[in-house]
């Protein structure tokens, strides 16, 4: 494989940038352009250490930067291939003119993603490995960083690879039996595949239905913040950010569009979005910023549902209930510590769950908190212990192997031949494959690293 080269640290002003050469060439293409203070050639120098010296432009000997420079061979590096990295002064003029001159040897900008593409090539990490390093790279809360390293641990690939296993044996008994029908009894045979599918079928829903909570932790919770004008909804988010970011006023109508921040609530992340308040109204601005809020309300995983305990319940209440009745809704009922006016015994569900707060008075505020936690944390999923799956691409393929599962039941049960039940089985074996990569396609592979950011 041709030698890529690229910068792997964050593009910007910083102490140290690091540049990444991998391939062949690389400990060559290094030599050309490295002087180490000894005078010595990095080949001749200790490898995994650093060595002090400097980057020359082998075209003009110029001197562009003093460095640290570490070569590794193969097999025990990230790609498995020879590696030098180079470190330089951080900022974008530097790490660019050493690139850059790299680049003019023989070797290329690596692509999105190639290093951990390589890494997935020569198969030092599997395909769900290779996808949490992006995962960890991006996760927003300590939570999605652990369920990540779970999953760069192997610990999602382990028990497919598990249920993998399991098919395999299952369909060496079935050929064996097709191909010596005397030796063993077809009717047994249905049986035992029966007994194990089941228990396969059973594991793999129950990673399908971690998937909600890996979602979560992985993306957040989108939540909107709804409710009239005034009801306090930007003092609301204001609150959960512990900055003033949304503009407060006594005036009705404030927010005009929607704004967007992400908050870690106790580990749950949230992408919350402050709204306009929602009533009818003349004013074209407002018009379309509640328009824009009620636009909003499909995509959201969660509603946060604001009363103003110090006003009656009006039509611009029920509006917004009747456009959330089929959403998970948390209510609030905001101002407390003013005359209470709002009578909600109309809504007996929502009088009973309803959470009294202050925002003024910072009163009842923890209770938000729980309730969040109880709402997405809860169920049968232990967020500590059992493995969650945190990719749709992961969640996708389990859903169609535990599909092909059902229909090996089905195909059992319809009395169908044992050659039937062999393709179902097949079936499972390549889609539960696809998640660890051992026969997913090209395409999909370009498609996954694709994702990547350059550099990693
Ligand atoms: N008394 C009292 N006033 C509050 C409370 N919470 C917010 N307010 C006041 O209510 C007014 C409106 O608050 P906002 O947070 O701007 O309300 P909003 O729902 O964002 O309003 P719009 O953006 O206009 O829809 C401000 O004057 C706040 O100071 C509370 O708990 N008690
Ligand atoms: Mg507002």
């Amino acid at each position: 494989m041709d030698t890529i080269a690229a910068i792997s640290t964050a593009y910007g002003v910083s102490g140290i940038g690091i540049i990444r050469i991998s391939g062949d060439e690389a400990v060559n293409i290094a030599d050309k352009i490295f002087k180490s203070k000894q005078g010595k050639n990095l080949k001749e120098l200790e490898e995994r250490k650093l060595n002090y010296g400097w980057i020359i432009n082998p075209s003009n000997k110029e001197k562009v930067d003093e460095v640290l420079t570490v070569y590794m061979n193969k097999p025990y590096t990230y790609t498995k291939e020879d590696v030098v990295e180079i470190n330089c002064h951080g900022g974008i003029v530097p790490l660019r003119k050493i690139l850059d001159i790299i680049l003019e040897q023989d070797c290329r900008l690596a692509e999105r993603g190639e290093f951990t593409k390589r890494a997935f090539l020569n198969g030092r990490l599997d395909l769900t490995q290779a996808e949490s390093v992006m995962d960890i790279i991006s996760s927003k809360t300590e939570k999605s960083m652990s369920l990540s390293m779970d999953q760069l641990q192997g610990r999602l690939s382990k028990q497919v690879n598990e249920i993998v296993d399991e098919l395999m044996e299952l369909k060496a008994h079935l050929e064996v039996n097709i191909d010596f029908p005397e030796y063993d009894e077809e009717e047994l045979t249905k049986e035992k595949i029966k007994e194990k599918a089941f228990i396969m079928k059973e594991n793999i829903e129950k990673l399908i239905s971690s998937a909600d909570t890996g979602k979560i932790f992985k993306e957040g919770i989108n939540t909107l913040i709804l409710g009239k004008p005034n009801v306090g909804k930007s003092s609301l988010m204001n609150f959960l950010l512990n900055e003033n970011r949304s503009i407060v006023t006594e005036v009705p109508g404030t927010t005009r569009d929607t704004i967007e921040e992400f908050v870690n609530l106790a580990g749950v992340p949230l992408n919350i979005i402050d709204t306009a308040g929602i009533r009818y109204t003349d004013d074209i601005v407002e018009k379309i910023g509640v328009q824009k809020a009620i636009d909003k309300i499909d995509d959201s995983d969660l509603i946060i549902m604001i009363f103003d305990a110090s006003k009656e319940l009006e039509e611009d209440d029920e509006i917004i209930l009747n456009n959330i009745e089929n959403k998970k809704v948390i209510y609030l009922m905001n101002k407390t510590d003013l005359n209470t006016k709002i009578d909600l015994t109309n809504y007996k569900e929502i009088e009973k769950e309803v959470i009294k707060i202050s925002l003024l008075k910072n009163e009842g505020l923890e209770e938000i908190e729980t309730k969040v936690k109880e709402e997405f944390l809860a169920g049968n999923i232990d967020a500590n212990n059992d493995l969650i799956v945190t990719n749709t691409r992961h969640k996708n393929l389990l859903k169609k192997a535990n599909n092909s599962l059902k229909e090996l039941l089905g195909s059992i049960e319809a009395g169908l031949t044992l050659e039937c039940l062999e393709v179902d089985i097949n079936d499972t074996i390549h889609y539960l494959g696809e998640i660890t990569g051992s026969t997913v396609s090209e395409s999909v592979i370009e498609k996954i690293f694709s994702n990547f950011c350059i550099g990693k």
